[in-house]
């Protein structure tokens, strides 16, 4: 693993783009439903214990989280989707506030969406599926929690999830990962070098 991940550090939570950090260099945001494990991924990438988990208080769940890996590149933690009991007016907020950051933040380079493995392509992971692929922004899946499945259920559920997307001719990378095992990790990095332009040392 690159140890320049290891530095990442907790910059600010924006409750609308404008609160944002400057708009520059590089940077990689995980999306995914409420629960999903977005969070414990970007804690176990950046070998850290409690850096996203600073945004984990009630109430705070729907803001923009940046953490800065180096002064060119950083990650952002956005808000969970599907969260059944979270009120219309502040899904109408998410909505708004998803479309503007997608739309507008020009240093947004790649996404990683994040799933639970015994919960694939929910209807939200379809419409981020379809707005990278209409925009062209790379799109690379972990499907999480897969120390929930055996080995071979999970591999299973990755072909399943596999071939639902090369049915929708979606040209998006796919792979097993867990927090809690603290596997995958080295395939994630590899992909994040690469979007991040970062040189393997
Ligand atoms: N078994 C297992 N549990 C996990 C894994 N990743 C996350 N969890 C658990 O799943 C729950 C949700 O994880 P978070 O990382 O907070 O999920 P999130 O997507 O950030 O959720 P929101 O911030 O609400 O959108 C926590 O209880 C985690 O401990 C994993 O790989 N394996
Ligand atoms: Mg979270």
């Amino acid at each position: 693993m690159n140890p320049l991940y290891h530095q990442s550090q907790f910059v600010l939570s924006a409750s609308k783009l404008s609160e944002a950090p400057t708009d520059q260099g590089k940077e990689v945001a995980f999306a995914g439903r409420s629960n999903a494990g977005k969070s414990s991924a970007i804690n176990t990438l950046t070998r850290q214990n409690s850096l996203a988990r600073i945004s984990k208080t009630p109430g705070r769940t729907q803001l923009l989280n940046f953490f800065q890996i180096d002064e060119q590149r950083m990650f952002v933690d956005l808000p969970g989707y599907g969260y059944a009991k979270v009120p219309l007016a502040v899904k109408k907020k998410w909505h708004q506030m998803m479309e503007s950051y997608l739309h507008k933040r020009d240093a947004l380079c790649g996404i990683v969406l994040v799933m639970d493995i015994r919960h694939p392509l929910t209807e939200f992971d379809m419409q981020m599926i379809e707005w990278c692929e209409h925009t062209q922004l790379p799109l690379h899946i972990l499907l999480t929690k897969s120390d929930k499945l055996n080995y071979g259920a999970a591999k299973n559920m990755m072909f399943k999830v596999q071939k639902e997307l090369s049915e929708l001719n979606a040209s998006v990378t796919l792979q097993l990962f867990s927090s809690l095992k603290k596997s995958g990790i080295d395939d994630v990095h590899e992909i994040l070098d690469h979007w991040f332009e970062i040189e393997e040392n």
